[in-house]
C-alpha cells in the first residue's frame, strides 16, 4: 500500500506527540508512536506512547500496551526508525512483530550505530510492510538535537538574535534597551525550556548580570544548564548566575589553569567548570560542542552576545538561527547586530516567520 494523506495525517500527529517531551529525555531522543486499527470503516488510534521523561521506557511499548490485543493487524506511526538493539528493554523493532503490527510508517532513520537501518530490517524480515521517510524533513527538524549529536557528535546550536528595527542589538556604553516585547519574551523561555544548555559569553554575564532561565509558570523546573564561556575566569560571585547556581546549574567553561581561590569560591557556591582548550586566548567552540555531546547534551541555544555569536557563525557552527526583530530603533552609538533578515548567511534558509505583538520572529535552518 503506498503512503496516503490519511498516513501524512497521522505522521504530522505523531510529531506533535513528540514534541511533548522535548527536551526532557535526557540524551534520548523523543519520540513517538501512534497504532491505528480499522474498526468499522474508520482508522481509530488505539494506542499512543511518546518517549518516557527521562528517555525510557521508549515511545513504542508504551503504545503497543495501550492497543493491547488491537494491535494485531494495525498500522504504527512512528518518528523514528525503531530502535534494534538490547537496552534495558528488547528492541521495538521486535516488540512491534510480536504484537501483530502489520504495517508500519516511519519518519526519520536513526543514525544510531546500533539501529541504522537494523531497525527496519527486523520489520521487513517479519513481512511488516514499511513505508519509511514519510515527514521526514519535519521529524529531523524536531530532533535536530539528536541528530546532529550522532551525526556529527557535536551538539546542535539554535543562534538566538533580538534586533532592533535598524539593526542594532543594544548600546555601546551597555545601558538597557528592551528590544522585543512579553509576548516574545515567552516564546524565547519556552525555547528555553526545550534547549539542553543555554551559552552566553562572560561579557554578557558582566554588563547584562542575567537569569537565563525559563520563567514560564509551571515550566521553572524545566530550566537548562547555564554555560558562560570565560576564557580568563572573570565570572563574579556576586553574579545572579552564581548566586543561583545551586537551583539551576551554571557551568563555566575556562582554560585549564585559572586562578585557584576564584574557582575554589565558585565551586563552593555550586559553579562547575568544564576545563576547555583556548585558540587565542578564546574558548575552542568546535572541542565544546564535542565534549557537550559527549555529556549526552544535545541542543545549545546561543543568546549573546555579538561575539559570541561571530564565532559561532564564522565557524560554521550554527544550525539553526532565531531572528527576533523588533519594532522600534536603538539610537544613539549602538552595536550593530551580526545579521539581520537583509544579512542571513548564504548557507541558511527561512523555514518560519510568525508574529509576537508588535514582533516579528524569522526562523532559518541550514540549507
Ligand atoms: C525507539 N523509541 O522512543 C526512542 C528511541 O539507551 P537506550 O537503550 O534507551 O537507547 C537509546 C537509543 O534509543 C537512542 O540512541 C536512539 O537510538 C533510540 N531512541 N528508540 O525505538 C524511542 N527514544
Ligand atoms: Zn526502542
Amino acid at each position: 500500500m503506498a503512503v496516503s494523506p490519511l498516513d501524512r495525517r497521522f505522521m504530522a500527529a505523531a510529531i506533535r506527540l513528540a514534541r511533548w517531551h522535548e527536551g526532557r529525555t535526557g540524551s534520548n531522543p523523543s519520540v513517538a508512536t501512534l497504532i491505528v486499527r480499522e474498526i468499522e470503516g474508520d482508522s481509530v488510534i488505539v494506542g499512543r506512547g511518546v518517549t518516557a521523561i527521562g528517555g525510557r521506557p521508549h515511545a513504542e511499548p508504551q503504545a503497543l500496551a495501550e492497543a493491547g490485543k488491537l494491535a494485531r493487524g494495525a498500522t504504527a506511526y512512528v518518528t523514528l526508525e525503531p530502535c534494534a538493539h538490547h537496552g534495558r528493554t528488547p528492541p521495538c523493532a521486535e516488540a512491534l512483530v510480536n504484537a501483530g503490527v502489520t504495517r508500519v510508517v516511519a519518519a526519520a532513520t536513526d543514525p544510531d550505530d546500533r539501529v541504522s537501518g537494523r531497525g527496519y530490517a527486523i520489520l521487513r524480515d517479519a513481512g511488516i510492510e514499511v513505508e519509511q521517510g514519510v515527514l521526514a524533513e519535519t521529524a529531523a527538524r524536531d530532533l535536530g538535537g539528536y541528530l546532529t549529536r550522532r551525526i556529527s557528535n557535536r551538539a546542535h546550536v539554535t543562534l538566538k538574535l533580538a534586533v532592533s528595527r535598524n539593526g542594532m542589538i543594544g548600546r555601546r556604553d551597555g545601558a538597557q534597551v528592551s528590544i522585543t516585547g512579553e509576548i516574545s519574551r515567552g516564546q524565547v523561555h519556552a525555547i528555553r525550556a526545550q534547549s539542553d544548555v543555554i551559552l552566553v559569553g562572560i561579557g554578557t554575564v558582566l554588563n547584562d548580570d542575567p537569569d537565563l532561565t525559563c520563567r514560564l509558570p509551571r515550566l521553572e523546573a524545566r530550566s537548562p544548564i547555564r554555560l558562560v564561556l570565560d576564557a580568563g575566569l572573570r565570572l563574579p560571585l556576586g553574579s545572579r548566575l552564581a548566586a543561583s547556581a545551586r537551583q539551576t546549574p551554571v557551568w563555566v567553561a575556562t582554560a585549564a589553569a585559572q586562578d585557584i581561590e576564584a574557582r575554589t569560591r565558585l565551586t563552593a557556591a555550586g559553579v562547575d567548570f568544564i576545563a576547555s582548550e583556548t585558540h587565542d586566548g578564546r574558548i575552542a567552540l568546535p572541542e565544546l560542542l564535542e565534549d557537550l555531546a559527549a555529556r549526552g547534551l544535545s541542543t545549545v541555544l546561543v543568546e549573546g552576545g555579538a561575539e559570541v555569536a561571530q564565532s559561532f557563525l564564522a565557524e560554521d557552527l550554527v544550525d539553526r538561527i532565531i531572528l527576533l526583530t523588533g519594532p522600534d530603533d536603538i539610537d544613539g552609538d549602538s552595536v550593530a547586530a551580526p545579521l539581520t533578515s537583509q544579512t542571513v548567511p548564504s548557507g541558511f534558509r527561512a523555514v518560519a516567520t510568525s508574529t509576537y505583538g508588535a514582533d516579528r520572529m524569522d526562523e532559518y535552518e541550514r540549507a
